[in-house]
């Protein structure tokens, strides 16, 4: 059976924007079959992921509760049409505060230049503020930083110290 990777009434608590042609849900576990990965592999390297490895870390994430996986899909043809997530963390800092992470922001490359890039940012920036995650962080490509900047995101100039270390 189709799941929901988390409860898509959260989705109706927000204040967003209207939306003619367009749905907006939590990721479902069919979306793997509905292109779901190709459309990942817009933004880096998918890898050959298999429908049992998909639905394994599906339900890991959807087990733990803080991921939140959105879609927004063309309602005429089903087709997905960009993607966004936010993990929420748990802290002990700020009287056990939460932390919100952007991460994984595609639009598909046939729908792109309609501002839905926009879109799918402004729904996990008003997701992350109802469940009350004291910041929301993200890092992204360099010709990236004047999108997130237009979308209200400022760069710390006393913590522009970005550190990474890849595996
Ligand atoms: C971008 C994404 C990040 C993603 C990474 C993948 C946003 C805001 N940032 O930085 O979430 O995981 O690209 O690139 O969408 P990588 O394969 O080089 O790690």
């Amino acid at each position: 059976p189709e799941t929901d990777l988390f409860n898509p009434n959260v989705l109706k608590q927000l204040s967003l924007p209207q939306t003619d042609g367009l749905s907006i849900r939590p990721l479902k576990s069919e979306d793997y079959d509905r292109g779901f990965l190709q459309l990942l592999a817009q933004l880096t390297e998918v890898g050959n992921v298999s429908r049992e490895q998909f639905l394994s870390r599906f339900h890991m994430m959807k087990n733990a509760g803080n991921y939140y996986v959105i879609i927004i899909e063309d309602v005429n043809d089903e087709k997905l049409v960009a993607t966004a997530t936010l993990i929420v963390e748990q802290k002990f800092i700020h009287n056990c505060a939460v932390r919100g992470r952007l991460e994984d922001v595609v639009v598909n490359s046939e729908y792109r230049g309609k501002h839905l890039g926009k879109l799918a940012v402004k729904i996990i920036l008003e997701l992350s503020r109802y469940l009350g995650c004291y910041k929301l962080t993200l890092d992204c490509k360099d010709r990236l930083i004047p999108f997130y900047e237009s979308l209200g995101f400022k760069r710390e100039p006393n913590n522009a110290n970005y550190l990474n270390m890849r595996f």
